[in-house]
């Protein structure tokens, strides 16, 4: 077991998304919890609490309008001084009467250029929090079949695409990410990876593919998708969250563990989780019946762990064992390292860096939850839409 690659971790990272720490549910109920934050910088400042205890996620994501503040500048210097600083700047096209029909997809052009107006509005946010991605999921699709021209649609979101490309500066990258269904259910316009893919390419280098592991269709191999991205040196990053039916957005690897582990093995197999690679592994949840800071702990640490037991592959074993036609020996060297149990060595090395063994406990210790409820007890908390 390859127990050195674990130093590999120091530099793993994991971005966290600022609407986690707001109330979120479902269409049918979003429920409040006490000591949300009521605005960006309380989210932040929540989201620094997570970076504190593990040591691990330095970064925050951000969603426009949601998070629009005065000074943006400001809002990344408060972040500083907590420790972390501002990530993707994730653009919304899904809460807007106009974009009904389409956004960056939409026959009216009037229409669209307000959609892409929005992305330049998020570009310069970028340029004020030192942000260098800027995330798209586009909602746009249609309900019923011969409601609109499938093929029109892409040419007018891949001209609206170039549009904003063509506004990115040389270090910013447009990350496009793709869901199969939801909010429309006949077509999505960015349905899967291929034509996000294809979008990528014909816009350039700095465009990637984001890959949300709760946009697929169930039973979907998600790793074999990856290990294509990267192949192209187009995977940008990752919305992580778990799913047992659809977009359930609960907590990574809560549902399913090993498909984590498998996603994280071509990860390391590529070498993709060393910083260099570019690939930003951000989180995409909601806690709508958990508290949302421990919620957002576990998360790191299970992203860390699947990371850690990836790394653990004995690689030379598994190419030899692979490259001779033993199936099932080839399997039983992933197996060793999935069933390896390593809570406590990464406990023992948060304890060499100085972070705690137990973060979640150290969480409930802290008195934090208990200080945000009284100090925020009163004004409107933050949630879906705000
Ligand atoms: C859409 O389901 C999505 O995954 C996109 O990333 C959105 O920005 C995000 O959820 C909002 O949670
Ligand atoms: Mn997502």
């Amino acid at each position: 077991m390859a127990i050195d690659r674990l130093n590999e971790l120091d530099d793993f990272t994991v971005e966290v998304p600022s609407w986690a720490y707001g109330n979120a549910g479902t269409r049918f109920k979003v429920f409040r919890t006490e000591g949300v934050p009521r605005d960006p910088w309380e989210k932040i400042a929540d989201a620094a609490q997570v970076n504190a205890l593990t040591g691990a996620a330095p970064r925050v994501s951000l969603h426009i309008p949601w998070d629009r503040v005065d000074d943006f500048a400001g809002l990344a210097e408060y972040a500083a001084g907590l420790g972390v600083s501002i990530g993707g700047i994730n653009s919304n096209l899904f809460q807007e009467d106009d974009y009904k029909l389409g956004s960056l997809t939409h026959v009216d052009t009037g229409i669209r250029a307000r959609a892409i107006d929005h992305h330049l509005e998020c570009i310069e946010i970028m340029r004020q929090t030192g942000s260098k991605d800027l995330k798209i999921w586009l909602p746009d699709g249609t309900n019923y079949a011969g409601q609109d021209s499938l093929a029109r649609r892409q040419d007018r979101l891949a001209d609206s695409l170039e549009q904003i490309y063509s506004a990115l500066d040389p270090d910013h990258r447009l990350l496009l990410e793709y869901k199969f269904f939801e909010p429309y259910f006949y077509s999505m316009d960015v349905p899967d990876w291929g034509t996000s893919l294809l979008h990528c390419l014909a816009l350039g280098r700095q465009a990637k593919v984001v890959l949300d592991t709760g946009h697929h269709a169930p039973g979907t191999n998600i790793e074999f998708i990856v290990v294509q991205l990267l192949r192209q040196g187009r995977l940008g990053a990752f919305d992580f969250n778990s799913r047992y039916y659809a977009d359930d957005d609960l907590i990574v690897g809560s549902a399913d563990p090993f498909q984590l582990f498998r996603i994280l093995n071509e990860i390391v197999e590529a070498g993709a989780h060393r910083p260099e690679s570019g690939v930003n592994f951000m989180l995409d949840q909601c806690h709508n019946i958990e508290e949302k800071i421990p919620g957002q702990i576990r998360s790191v640490l299970n992203v860390q762990q699947a990371t850690a037991k990836a790394l653990l592959v004995d690689r030379t074993a598994l190419t030899e064992a692979q490259d001779c036609g033993d199936v099932l020996g080839a399997h039983q060297v992933l197996m060793d390292a999935f069933e390896t149990d390593v809570r406590e060595i990464l406990s023992d090395r948060r304890e060499q860096a100085g972070l705690p063994r137990d973060p979640v406990a150290e969480f409930a210790q802290s008195g934090y939850a208990e200080r945000v409820a009284k100090e925020r007890a009163d004004g409107a908390q933050a949630g879906w839409g705000a």
